[in-house]
């Protein structure tokens, strides 16, 4: 018999919470032959990046995973087999009940957040809390064996890489978006959160020798964008350019079509969780805007992950590619770190490809959950 699956997501803000679960969802679904419901409090936010949700249904069924709308109300539902808490969000109490009263104990999981830090190796799949008698465990994401590995499809990179050699399907598919770059205009594609840094690298950019066209998906950034250009209610479509420099606002698009537009641009700017994972999958240089924290905790974050990605870079190319992601996640100026990455274009180019290429080889995170259930049973 199938394992039947429960995915709790809770949106706290922004897109992360989602954009992970859901993938993990069809993931499951598709390549483990799970039968999995999804519950979401927010469909609002689901919508964005799926736009066959419909908002006003409490279940619905998108490509293979039941989507059920979370309410506040909780109805009276048996435990799944295996139970995932995404992101550390309280199951409802009633749920917590169904799981205890079960004859076969569930598999009751927190899927944590993504970190490239040395503790998660040490606590990835301990067991976390008990409810009366149900164990919680831990399952991290990560970067190195001995973690849960990251969200991967099967065949992605193979994917990725024939789109990439396809000039006129990439073509294609930036005119699907409006886009029609200049022969020779470096493509890059900006998702971010508001950022002081912005104004400063936009500058640079303007007064490069080579030109460049910046996509910029509707959202968190645009104000910055919009006081740099000096204007006001930017909307997906409208394009400005400033000497070197284009700057085209695009729509916020579904999640597959986001994968394209990474895989199209010559570099990627990115942040968050799911789509800095995605932008690895790009295979080409990116720039990661980390989710703020209290207390700065997120710089140690950065720091381990940047540890991680540089080790292999020769020195002036990883002291480059450090001054640039710093200065774009502490409010530096960007200008002179941007000029030291360009330099290293090749080295930092190549690295990219061969970074992916070696996480490739790790189980990804649907299987690894997988495996961690059925060792469990
Ligand atoms: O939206 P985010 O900032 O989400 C964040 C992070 O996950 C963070 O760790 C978490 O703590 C916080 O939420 C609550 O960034 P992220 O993780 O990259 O998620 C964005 C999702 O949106 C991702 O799945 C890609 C998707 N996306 C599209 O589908 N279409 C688009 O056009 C764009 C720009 C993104």
């Amino acid at each position: 018999m199938k394992a039947r699956w429960d995915i709790f997501c809770s949106v706290v803000d922004n897109f992360g919470d989602i954009g992970v679960t859901w993938r993990l969802a069809r993931q499951l679904v598709v390549e483990q032959g799970c039968d999995v419901r999804l519950w979401v409090d927010d469909l609002r936010a689901f919508e964005r990046m799926c736009p066959e949700i419909d908002v006003r249904l409490s279940q619905q069924w998108q490509e293979g995973v039941e989507v059920r709308h979370w309410p506040a109300e909780w109805p009276h539902t048996p435990s799944a087999d295996v139970v995932i808490a995404a992101f550390a969000c309280q199951l409802p109490p009633a749920y917590m009940e169904a799981m205890a009263a079960c004859e076969r104990t569930p598999l009751w999981m927190n899927l944590d957040y993504l970190s490239a830090e040395d503790w998660v190796i040490g606590c990835h799949r301990l067991p976390s809390v008990k409810f009366k008698g149900v164990q919680k465990y831990f399952f991290f994401p990560g970067f190195r064996a001995g973690t849960g590995g990251l969200l991967r499809e099967a065949g992605l990179l193979e994917a990725r890489q024939a789109f990439q050699q396809n000039a006129e399907a990439q073509q294609q598919f930036l005119q699907t978006l409006g886009v029609f770059p200049a022969a020779g205009a470096r493509l890059m594609s900006l998702f971010a959160y508001e950022n002081a840094s912005l104004g400063s690298w936009l500058d640079v950019m303007a007064t490069d020798g080579r030109a460049t066209h910046l996509l910029v998906p509707e959202g968190r950034i645009l104000g910055d964008v919009q006081r740099w250009l000096g204007v006001e209610g930017l909307v997906a479509g409208d394009i400005h350019q400033r000497d070197a420099l284009t700057v085209q606002v695009i729509a916020f698009v579904r999640q597959e079509q986001y994968d394209r537009l990474l895989w199209c641009c010559d570099f990627n700017a990115v942040r968050g969780e799911d789509s800095f994972v995605r932008a690895q999958w790009a295979g080409r240089p990116l720039l990661w805007h980390i989710y703020r924290q209290d207390e700065d905790i997120h710089l140690d974050k950065l720091d381990a992950f940047l540890a991680l990605y540089t080790a292999a870079l020769s020195p002036a190319a990883r002291v480059a590619l450090m001054a640039f992601w710093q200065a774009w996640n502490t409010d530096g100026d960007m200008a002179q770190p941007w000029k030291m990455l360009l330099e290293h274009w090749p080295e930092v180019s190549q690295h990219a490809e061969s970074w992916c290429l070696e996480q490739g080889l790790q189980a990804d995170l649907a299987t690894a959950l997988v495996q961690f259930y059925e060792s469990w049973i």
